[in-house]
């Protein structure tokens, strides 16, 4: 039996965009991410978040499945329009309510909550301000975490101020293909920066306040491999890495930005006032890893700012998931070695892994998914690997507790280790729920 650190920390993930619906009920305000689905064509079969899992409706019986389940942790999302529906100014009671009776569930069953402020749905009055590209954002964002820990801060143990900043930036500001649907690398970058400078501040209020617990910020590294060892493909690769891991790890950890790559940036460089560096430097108590692929980057004109093409793969004998993406466990543990010897061996947490696959019900209304069970087991063990050659790894979450709206992809592809029949809204867990719940209560495969 490979067996896990004493307190080690398991779970499962959320979102509260992805699960709650309720888009517009007891005062909860517009996000980008309605009016982002609720345009033609940005997400797949136009599908949207208006009901989602209903969890806001069904939020204590989701409580008692996750007991039942044995499931010692729960990563969740706030919904910074529930609480502040114009994003600043006034609260909304009930908002702030539900995730008061969530905290307060999750205690009484057991199970340690563990928040994250923002999870990609920001407010929609504040984006017609600017968003993130305007500096003010930074203030909007400390003062709802200021709403939240207030609230809540005598009672969550475990705080992220952002689920992976690089796709809000890079995906809802360069790309594009996430709300706010901006596709400008200015304001990509200007983003990151204010994102990360939003976070320091965060994290400064949560220490002044004595708050008890601990904060943390969660990215997302893809763990990259050069396509051939020609110069310019690892060239490519170093930038790859930059944009999705350096341009976060640097300031966290060093205070800098990486110098090459901003050289690279060109106009594109974001505007940073004196003193900001010196505020991100070292503002985490731990840090999130999410991680899902592993990527191949070749040298390519055509491959935008970064110039670069990335393609993620498979291990030998490793098919791809529903979403097309390469199944690599042990790229995993590269990332977590990565980060313990190249930024400080920080407290990690693994705070999302998953995949989805086509699963169904059977005839019985099983829903057997040995596919996500291979999955998890082999990167369960690919963390394990990690720990063993020293990384100071604390947790590992499985994304995700249940099917869910899978942000521009919809409703189709299914990550829930808890099958959700949208229409009924039945959940059904998986074989991989029982199996999941089985290896956190036994700490250890
Ligand atoms: C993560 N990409 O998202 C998110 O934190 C979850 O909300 C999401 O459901 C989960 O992974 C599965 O997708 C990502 O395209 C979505 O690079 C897309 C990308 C990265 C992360």
């Amino acid at each position: 039996m490979l067996q896990f650190p004493k307190d080690f920390l398991w779970g499962v993930s959320t979102s509260a965009y992805q699960i709650e619906g309720a888009w517009n009920e007891d005062g909860r305000g517009e996000s980008v991410w309605d009016r982002f689905a609720h345009r033609p064509h940005n997400v797949a079969d136009n599908h949207n978040g208006d009901v989602a899992c209903d969890h806001y409706h069904r939020m204590p019986d989701d409580v008692a499945l996750l007991k039942t389940l044995g499931m010692p942790a729960y990563h969740f999302s706030i919904s910074w329009t529930r609480v502040l529906p114009a994003g600043c100014g006034a609260v909304n009671p009930a908002g702030l309510d539900f995730y008061d009776r969530l905290v307060d569930e999750l205690l009484a069953a057991g199970i340690t909550p563990m928040a994250v402020l923002h999870h990609w749905d920001f407010p929609q009055a504040l984006q017609e301000l600017g968003g993130w590209v305007n500096r003010a954002s930074v203030d909007w964002f400390t003062d709802f975490a200021r709403v939240m820990f207030n609230r809540l801060g005598d009672r969550v143990p475990l705080w992220a101020t952002f689920n992976e900043p690089w796709v809000i930036a890079f995906l809802g500001y360069g790309s594009g293909i996430f709300a706010p649907g901006v596709c400008d690398y200015s304001q990509a970058y200007q983003t990151l920066h204010h994102l990360l400078l939003a976070h320091a501040k965060t994290v400064q209020l949560f220490r002044q306040d004595n708050h008890a617990g601990e904060i943390g910020i969660v990215l997302n590294p893809d763990h990259f491999i050069p396509a051939t060892n020609r110069a310019e493909d690892i060239a490519a690769c170093q930038r790859a890495y930059d944009e999705n891991v350096g341009m976060f790890l640097r300031p966290l950890v060093f205070g800098e930005y990486p110098a090459q790559f901003m050289d690279w940036l060109g106009v594109h460089r974001p505007t940073i006032f004196p003193g900001d560096l010196a505020q991100i430097k070292g503002s985490f108590d731990y840090l999130g890893v999410n991680y899902y692929r592993t990527s191949t980057v070749t040298h390519d004109v055509g491959g935008g700012l970064l110039k670069a093409k990335i393609h993620s793969v498979s291990e030998p004998g490793w098919g791809r998931t529903e979403m097309d993406w390469g199944i690599h466990p042990a790229g995993l543990t590269h990332v977590l070695l990565d980060w313990k010897e190249n930024y400080g061996n920080p407290k990690m947490m693994v705070t999302e892994n998953g995949a989805a696959f086509p699963d169904a019900p059977d005839d019985t209304g099983a829903v057997n998914d040995p596919a996500r069970i291979n999955f998890l087991r082999a990167h369960i063990e690919a963390t394990h690997a990690a720990i063993r050659q020293g990384a100071n790894v604390r947790g590992y979450f499985a994304w995700s507790f249940m099917d869910n709206f899978e942000w521009a992809s919809g409703y189709r592809p299914r990550f829930g280790l808890v099958y959700v029949d949208y229409p009924t809204q039945k959940r059904t867990p998986k074989a991989s729920a029982h199996w999941f719940g089985r290896v956190a209560q036994q700490n250890g495969l």
